[in-house]
């Protein structure tokens, strides 16, 4: 297709703005969704996305864009480092007494953040068409029924890895993806054609749920991330040793990935640890009451698993950690505040018991 020198000149300049507003790469796809329909078709037939029942009520629309947004010509697709300078990932998981928060959740919710860039971007195209009418635009990030990983491959700004994650060979994976859908014609930039992820199954052997089925197929069902964070009621048996300190989604089948060796750290503010969770203890948490947990979950990504499986989670981790007198009157004492939390605290004292009754963890 010919694109006008006006269209080429804009997409670049798109790009240069992209970068101003802290994204580390834009790129610019057709909205068409191709083989990823099917997958998702496929993955939603196993029943893998469990609770999540907004992949399947909007499957359509993730799988249409032309209905989701009407008129729609081509997706800028933008990814943003999120990686703290000097934070542990795969190291933190040996400390059993401190709590594994996933690095995307240590500083403010990343939706706002990127939404309100994308935004920006929209108003720099807008006066920039003017008198022209540059049509309607629209962000979206994460939450919205599109098929992001599947536009950021098409984008060129990488592959998808067996992890499923997307990875770029100039920057691994620890980026999140947010995008502009526009009715402006724009010119495309060439797919990622190539996966880098050649013998490599790192990610998968590394899953301490086996959560994947083989490569690029994620039953969430059973991974630690779902398991802390989409899932509402009990964490089912079999997971919560796996768990270990983790209480607030899952790093590992991302930290692992070699291509990290490239990952940049990002000093956007938004992004930086709050109140140490890049490093706090499991019982400081857990002791936390539920005015505190409101007040330093406030613009936070953790906020929205509420108190309740806030504590629900700490307790399975202080299950699988050390036993001490601190960590037994803890727990006793949140034994009432709910039927969900009773129950995993008592499996969590049952944990402690047994394994002080076999001289373990103490
Ligand atoms: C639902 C969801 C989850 C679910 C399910 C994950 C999943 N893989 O589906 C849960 C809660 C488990 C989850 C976890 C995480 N998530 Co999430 N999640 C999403 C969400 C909302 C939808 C993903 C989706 O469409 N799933 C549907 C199924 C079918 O997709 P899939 O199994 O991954 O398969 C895809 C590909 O693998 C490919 N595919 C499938 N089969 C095959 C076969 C072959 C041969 C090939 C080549 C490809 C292929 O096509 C499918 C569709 O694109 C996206 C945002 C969005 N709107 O896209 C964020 C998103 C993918 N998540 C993200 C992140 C950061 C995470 C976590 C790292 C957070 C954490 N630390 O806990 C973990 C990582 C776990 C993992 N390995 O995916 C980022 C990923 C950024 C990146 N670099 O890729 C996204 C893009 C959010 C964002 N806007 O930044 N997530």
């Amino acid at each position: 297709m010919e694109y006008s020198n006006a269209s080429i000149a804009l997409a670049s300049q798109i790009k240069r703005w992209g970068l101003e507003l802290g994204f580390a790469e834009v790129g610019i796809c057709p909205p068409e969704p191709e083989r990823h329909a099917q997958y998702l078709n496929a993955w939603l037939k196993q029943q893998y996305h469990g609770e999540m029942d907004y992949m399947a009520e909007r499957e359509a629309l993730r799988a249409d864009p032309e209905r989701l947004f009407p008129g729609v010509r081509s997706v800028i697709a933008a990814r943003m480092d999120y990686l703290p300078a000097g934070v542990e990932t795969l190291t933190l998981l040996d400390h059993s007494e401190t709590a594994y928060i996933a690095r995307y959740a240590l500083g403010r919710d990343y939706h706002k953040t990127l939404r309100r860039r994308l935004a920006k971007l929209a108003s720099y195209i807008r006066d920039y068409h003017r008198p022209d009418d540059s049509g309607t635009m629209r962000p979206f990030v994460d939450s919205a029924p599109v098929l992001e990983r599947g536009c950021a491959e098409r984008a060129g700004l990488g592959w998808i890895g067996k992890n499923t994650m997307l990875i770029n060979s100039r920057a691994g994976s620890w980026f999140f993806l947010g995008e502009l859908f526009t009715q402006l014609a724009l010119p495309f930039d060439a797919p990622t054609e190539q996966n880098h992820c050649g013998s490599c199954t790192a990610c998968l052997d590394i899953c301490p749920t086996k959560a994947f089925s083989g490569p690029f197929e994620l039953d969430a069902r059973k991974c630690i991330s779902y398991l802390t964070i989409e899932l509402k009621g009990a964490i089912p048996l079999q997971y919560r040793k796996a768990i270990g300190n983790r209480i607030f989604g899952c790093d590992d089948c991302n930290a692992v990935c070699p291509w990290n060796k490239f990952a940049r750290p990002t000093d956007e503010q938004d992004f930086q640890p709050r109140h140490g969770l890049d490093n706090a203890a499991l019982l400081d948490l857990f002791l936390w009451d539920e005015a505190t947990f409101a007040k330093r979950t406030e613009g936070s990504p953790i906020r929205r698993i509420g108190y309740q499986r806030w504590l629900r989670n700490i307790a399975v981790a202080l299950g699988n950690g050390k036993r001490s007198e601190k960590v037994l009157d803890a727990l006793r004492a949140r034994r009432d505040h709910s039927p969900l939390v009773r129950e995993h605290v008592d499996w969590a004292l049952e944990e402690l018991e047994q394994a002080s009754a076999r001289g373990l963890r103490t």
